[in-house]
Formats: structure tokens, C-alpha cells, sequence
């Protein structure tokens, strides 16, 4: 479709990156299942090398599948471009593995995916990187935490699982009058919710496994840029560590992103509705919603979101043996970590995604031992309502 960037996001979401006119009329783009393309001649090898002419090569290094999905989600993001990757993961190292070297330093959320913070300390300290990881809703500690060689700051908003809040501008900012870069991980919100583009971030990411595929049945990661040379100095990174995404995998997730605002719209709405009824039930100790207006960073969500999301972290009372009771005798929502599905699912972080981090630092960053995560899926909410009611009453 001509002129995508200027239509509405539910059209982006339906159109972008299709382009029937070069797959032989084919209106879902094909899946280009090949490891190789064929050159004409050895000359044009040689230029498709050197980047004289652009044109396929080998999938690590780019596929048309591949490209289809990256030009919808460099769309919806409001990049320039974007860099599929195998996993959420394999985008979270290659930003570490390009903008931190031995002897710069890194600022991160103290709350954010367990392995992101645990690949750090545990791999990345092994070639010398030094790092802090703070409460960046908290931009004094952010601040504070600068040093000289600090190259890279690293943001989830909402953090996982806190659903505590960062401000995406304000640490944009700090980074930039620093020479360092702010990546923002922008997975919980997904491109629907919020863009982190518009408050200068430099780089965003997402685990592709959780709302842009959206089904439950695909692992994948992407990096999107709005700035060539920074996407240039990456792709040298990702083609070389090889954390590439398949073509297959690839087209399973163009896919599911055709409903990703539908299924976002319809699971925030659910959402809601289940956060206030926690707030008020007996059994609950304390709900964290970004739509709550008990939501410490109530306002900025306001500001920097287009909604608030589906994920839903709450206490019950009763602490550990509590929150075990709800998890064991849910019947609807499935016991399962990862998020962002069509379906309801609920986990408990500190011994499940969180659990390699150590026990002090999920203190410091408010992962309790009675904390339970929901990510609010598609279904009838009055059915998720029954589920958590029948289960909260069994404590
Ligand atoms: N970033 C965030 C915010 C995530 O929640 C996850 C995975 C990742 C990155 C890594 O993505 P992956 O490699 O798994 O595609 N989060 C998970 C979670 O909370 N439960 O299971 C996986």
C-alpha cells in the first residue's frame, strides 16, 4: 500500500509490509523457506558483498520474509528500520554486545526480565562491563548512577514485574547529555500502546513472543532504530553472533501481528475491568495497574502511553502460601510464564522469571515473595473474573 506511514495504526496493523506487486500477487507475503540466494554472476556476488547492489545474499544476513516483518514493525514503531531477531533475548544481548565494550558502564532498571539483568552480571562482568542497575522511575537514581563511561541506558516501562513506571524522555536526556544511548524495551506495551520514538529514545525492542505474535506458539525478538548509523553498527553485530530470526518464524509472527490491535484493545479492556476488582477484593493486599489511579506513576502513564495494557501484578494476602493457593487452583487462566498471548496466563516471579536473580536485588526492586503477575488475555471477562474469585476463595 502506498503511503502507509501516513495512515491510521489499525491500517498499518493490516497492511504494512505487504507488497503484493512483487510476490506474484500473493496478499500474504510468502515464506521465503531458503538458507541461499542465487547470483546471476560472480560480479554481482561480489557487489551484493560490498553493498553495491542491494539484493539478497544468505538468510543469516536477510531474507524477504524477514524484511516483510521488519518493515511492518519498523512502521508501527515509527522507526526507519528494524532488525528481527530469534528471541527476545537474542535482541536484548546484541544491544548489550554493540554499545557496551570492556570497561564501559551500563545503567538498567532494577526490575526488568530476569535474564536481561542476570546475562549482565553473570556474562557481561566476565569481559569486564560495569554496571548499575537502579530505580529508574526514580530519575534521581538515574542520575546518580552516570559515570563518565557510561554508554548505554537500558529501560523497561512498564518493568517486568513490577509494572512500575520510567520516563522515557527524561532518561533520554540524561543519556544523551552523557554521549550514551537509551534502549527501551517496550514489550508490555507493545507498538499499540506506546511509542518510544516520541520521547527520543534511541533504540526499541521487543520480545516478539508476546503480544506482536500474540498465539502462544512463536519465540522471537526485534530491534527497531530511527537512526541508520546506529542500525548499520548493530546489523554488523547480529549478522556476525548470529542471533537472526528464521524465515518460517518469521512469517508466523507478520501473521499474528494482523490482529495485534485488536487483541491489545480487547485484553486492556479486560484489564481494567480485573484490576479494579482486585482493588476492592477482601483477599488482596495491593494491585499494580498503570489504570489504576492507586498507580504511583498514574500520570505519566497518561503522558507517555496510549493505554494501559494488560499486565497486572497484585499481592494477595497471605503472602507466599497465598499467592500459591490462587495459582494452584486456577482453572482458566493457565499457570505459565511468558505474557502477552490471547490467553490468560498467571505465574509467580520470584521463584519462576525472576528466579536466577539474587535474593537481596529482588528485594531491592520490590519482587516479593507474595507478588503474582497476570497477563489478561481475550476471553470473556466475566469467565477471568469467576476464575480469580473462585480461586482467591479458597485462601
Ligand atoms: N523482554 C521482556 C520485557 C520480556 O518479558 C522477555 C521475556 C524478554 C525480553 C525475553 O524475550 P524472549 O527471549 O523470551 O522472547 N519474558 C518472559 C516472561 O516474563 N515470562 O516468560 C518469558
Amino acid at each position: 500500500m502506498k503511503n502507509i506511514r501516513s495512515k491510521k495504526l489499525d491500517t498499518q496493523v493490516a497492511h504494512a509490509g505487504t507488497n503484493p506487486d512483487k510476490t506474484y500477487g500473493a496478499v500474504a507475503p510468502p515464506i521465503y523457506q531458503t538458507s541461499t540466494f542465487k547470483f546471476s554472476s560472480a560480479e554481482q556476488g561480489a557487489k551484493r558483498f560490498s553493498g553495491e547492489e542491494p539484493g539478497f545474499i544468505y538468510t543469516r544476513l536477510g531474507n524477504p520474509t524477514t524484511a516483510a516483518l521488519q518493515e511492518a514493525v519498523a512502521i508501527l514503531e515509527k522507526g526507519t528500520d528494524a532488525l528481527a531477531t530469534a528471541s527476545g533475548m537474542a535482541a536484548v544481548s546484541t544491544i548489550y554486545m554493540t554499545f557496551l565494550d570492556a570497561g564501559s558502564h551500563m545503567i538498567a532498571s532494577e526490575a526488568i526480565y530476569g535474564p536481561s539483568r542476570v546475562v549482565v552480571e553473570k556474562e557481561f562482568s566476565r569481559f569486564g562491563v560495569e554496571f548499575d542497575f537502579v530505580d529508574t522511575s526514580d530519575i534521581e537514581e538515574v542520575k546518580n548512577a552516570i559515570r563518565p563511561n557510561t554508554k548505554l541506558i537500558f529501560i523497561e516501562t512498564p518493568a517486568n514485574p513490577t509494572i512500575k513506571l520510567t520516563d522515557i524522555k527524561v532518561c533520554a536526556d540524561i543519556a544523551h547529555s552523557n554521549g550514551a544511548v537509551l534502549a527501551v524495551d517496550n514489550t508490555f506495551m507493545s507498538p499499540i500502546l506506546q511509542n518510544p520514538f516520541d520521547f527520543d529514545a534511541d533504540i526499541v525492542l521487543h520480545s516478539m513472543t508476546k503480544y506482536i505474535n500474540g498465539h502462544t506458539d512463536v519465540v522471537g525478538g526485534i530491534l527497531v532504530f530511527n537512526d541508520k548509523n546506529l542500525m548499520i553498527r548493530t546489523r554488523k553485530v547480529l549478522f556476525n553472533l548470529g542471533g537472526t530470526i528464521d524465515p518460517h518464524q518469521a512469517w508466523l509472527v507478520l501473521r499474528g501481528l494482523r490482529t495485534l490491535s485488536l487483541r491489545v484493545y480487547k485484553a486492556q479492556a479486560n484489564a481494567q475491568i480485573i484490576a479494579e476488582f482486585l482493588e476492592t477484593h477482601p483477599k488482596v493486599e495491593w494491585v499494580r495497574y498503570p489504570g489504576l489511579k492507586s498507580h504511583p506513576h498514574y500520570e505519566l502513564a497518561k503522558k507517555q502511553m496510549h493505554g494501559f495494557g494488560s499486565m497486572i501484578s497484585f499481592e494477595v494476602k497471605g503472602g507466599v502460601e497465598g499467592g500459591r493457593t490462587v495459582m494452584n487452583n486456577v482453572e482458566l487462566a493457565t499457570l505459565a510464564v511468558s505474557l502477552g498471548g490471547y490467553e490468560t496466563l498467571i505465574q509467580h516471579p520470584a521463584s519462576m522469571t525472576h528466579s536466577a536473580m539474587n535474593k537481596q536485588d529482588k528485594i531491592d526492586a520490590g519482587i516479593t515473595d507474595g507478588l503474582v503477575r497476570i497477563s489478561i488475555g481475550c476471553e470473556d471477562v466475566r469467565d477471568i473474573q469467576d476464575d480469580l474469585e473462585n480461586s482467591l476463595s479458597k485462601i
